[in-house]
């Protein structure tokens, strides 16, 4: 066997020891020895996709739903830049991908070469790791094992591994043995963090769950150590622990009245995973920087605090931070100020009947059951959703990405969790969001009758709706600011969705909506609902809706003074 079908197979061995189990192939000529010697571990699930952008969303998708490093192979040249936005992703909200791919040989570099372009740091600083597998190498041995230390990182705590590999011709792999897997390496064992101090008696704190917060096994571990006399839990959907924490609902819309937020403001706040979408979550945390209130901050994975109030911080996925807590006891009468809370978040209603986002999000939610994944596009659907949506299944996988919180890849990203988790995947996105990544609508349309079933309800104002709401708006014509970012588009949703074989159901009114997702989505296929909104009428119906939430909290409050 020659040198080069050699490495290549050792490298795939080492892949498979450092955890990788599925990996996406982008068709290309040079990266042939990578894809024929994946084709030879049987550990690996192998997957097509086209288009190399797609493919590593599609990658990202898989590694949320299994969990497990996950990778990309592409060929050389601008393939390569194409995996960025993924890798972006990936590192942001502390996914494991490996992006495989392959070079021209590093002495044909810069010498004008077709497809030779400078692929090493292409993908940095968004690839942690990086690694050039060459058999010309004199010690490719050594160069594996660092690459086997790196991928037990990305594997543990998340992140990219890019291993650019050159190779030369001829590139088919010759016959020869599969080298054995390297052992496994054993993961060193990290100091405890410092505890975050419980509750003390009486102390008022404010649980603030943002987007990551922690992986499925941390709410049965929360519930027992919160102590619910004392803790109020606002916990967005993003955070997965919105409804196994018993969060209360409609604190975004009611904090962000000024009155409101100054009578329930906490003690201590515990943020757990990241910066929260919630406005009126920012704004709770806002005030407790201006006003001294400590705010201890508990994430998985990565690390944000913007405005810098955080004290204590555990990196893990067990919140080490937390564990030293003593079971709760829950026999104490409740604080007053739960009270409040709990009797201001009672006085708010979002608006149920007439037709818009409100509605059609209270009818998608309520087909939702617990062996199912939901996947939130960012802009106005994720906020949208953590205001209008009732209590779900604690068991249902929400999924957003709020890494760099992107409008992209968001269709591919949807393929790669409903291939990962075979489960049904019910996913609610804008059109702009649905535009962005159309082209993976190839993905979708390929994978049928390979999955539980896709449903894909598109909010479609035609256009990005969340920018109605920047304070931008009011300083320029709106001429400007509809041509430059709402960007109408008048495109028709439902044509580009058929063009693609997918089922489609466009609903203009909210009996056709209801009637459209209580009708069950069919194992294999993929769905497209369309809803279609006036952004005028949206904006007035969360105007509106902020408006008398405020006044509903303030009203509860005099009531009780
Ligand atoms: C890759 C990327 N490009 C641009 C943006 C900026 N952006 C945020 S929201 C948005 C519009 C989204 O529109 P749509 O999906 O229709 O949702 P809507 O605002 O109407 O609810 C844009 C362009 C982004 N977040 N990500
Ligand atoms: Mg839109």
């Amino acid at each position: 066997m020659s040198r080069q079908a050699e490495v290549v197979r050792s490298l795939l061995a080492t892949l498979v020891a450092g955890g990788l189990r599925h990996l996406v192939i982008s068709p290309g000529s040079r990266s042939t020895p990578l894809v024929q010697a994946a084709n030879e571990r049987a550990e690996l699930t192998l997957h097509v996709v086209l288009d190399e952008r797609a493919a590593g969303f599609f990658a990202l998708g898989l590694a949320r739903a299994t969990q497990t490093l996950c990778g990309t192979v592409c060929t050389s040249g601008s393939a390569v830049a194409h995996v960025l936005p993924a890798a972006i992703e990936a590192t942001e909200s502390g996914d494991a991908l490996v992006a495989l791919t392959a070079d021209r040989p590093a002495a044909v570099r810069g010498l004008g070469a077709s497809q030779a372009i400078l692929q090493p740091g292409l993908l940095a600083p968004y690839a942690q790791h990086f690694a050039e597998i060459d058999a010309q190498h004199p010690d490719v041995d050594a160069l594996l094992a660092t690459l086997q230390h790196a991928l037990g990182e990305a594997s543990s705590r998340g992140g990219v591994v890019h291993v650019n590999v050159p190779l030369s011709l001829p590139l088919a792999l010759t016959p020869g043995d599969l080298p054995l897997l390297p052992s496994p390496l054993t993961a060193p064992q990290r100091p405890l963090q410092p505890a975050v101090p419980p509750p003390a008696p009486n102390e008022r704190v404010l649980l603030l769950a943002g987007p990551l917060a922690f992986s499925d096994d941390v709410a049965p571990f929360l519930r027992a150590r919160l102590p619910r006399h004392q803790v109020v839990v606002f916990a967005e959907p993003a955070s997965r622990l919105r409804d196994a924490l018993g969060s209360v609902r409609h604190a975004d819309a009611f904090l962000r009245d000024a009155e409101v937020r100054a009578a329930l403001l906490p003690d201590r706040i515990l943020r757990l995973g990241a910066w929260p979408i919630s406005k009126g979550a920012q704004l709770v945390l806002e005030d407790a920087k201006r006003l001294g209130i400590p705010a201890d901050t508990v994430q998985p994975r990565r690390f944000s605090d913007p405005l810098r109030q955080n004290r204590l911080t555990s990196l893990d996925g067990i919140p080490d931070a937390l564990r030293l807590w003593p079971v709760a006891d829950g026999q104490r009468e409740p604080l007053p100020w739960i009270a409040d809370w709990q009797v201001i978040d009672a006085a708010v209603a979002p608006p149920a009947s007439d037709w818009h986002e409100a509605s059609a999000i209270d009818a998608v939610a309520r087909t939702l059951h617990k062996e199912q994944t939901l996947v939130l596009g960012n802009s106005m659907p994720v906020r949208d959703w953590e205001s209008f949506a009732p209590e779900l299944d604690a068991h249902i996988h929400v999924e957003v990405s709020r890494g760099a919180a992107g409008i992209d890849g968001t269709l591919a990203t949807i393929a790669g969790l409903a291939v990962g988790r075979a489960q049904q995947v019910t996913a609610y996105l804008g059109d702009c969001t649905f535009l962005h990544d159309v082209g993976s609508l190839q993905i979708l349309a390929q994978l049928n009758g390979r999955h539980a079933g896709i449903r894909l309800c598109v909010v479609d104002n035609d256009g990005g709706a969340i920018f109605d709401y920047l304070p931008a708006r009011s300083a320029m014509p709106e001429s400007v600011h509809v041509a430059c970012f709402t960007t109408p588009h008048g495109l028709n949703l439902a044509e580009i969705a058929r063009g693609f074989g997918l089922d489609v159901i466009a609903c203009a009114d909210l009996a056709a909506w209801r009637d459209a997702v209580a009708e069950p989505v069919r194992p294999g296929r993929t769905q497209v609902l369309l809803a279609r909104f006036e952004r005028t009428s949206s904006e007035a119906m969360h105007r509106a809706y902020w408006l008398a939430a405020g006044q509903a909290g303030r009203l509860a409050l005099s009531v009780r003074a």
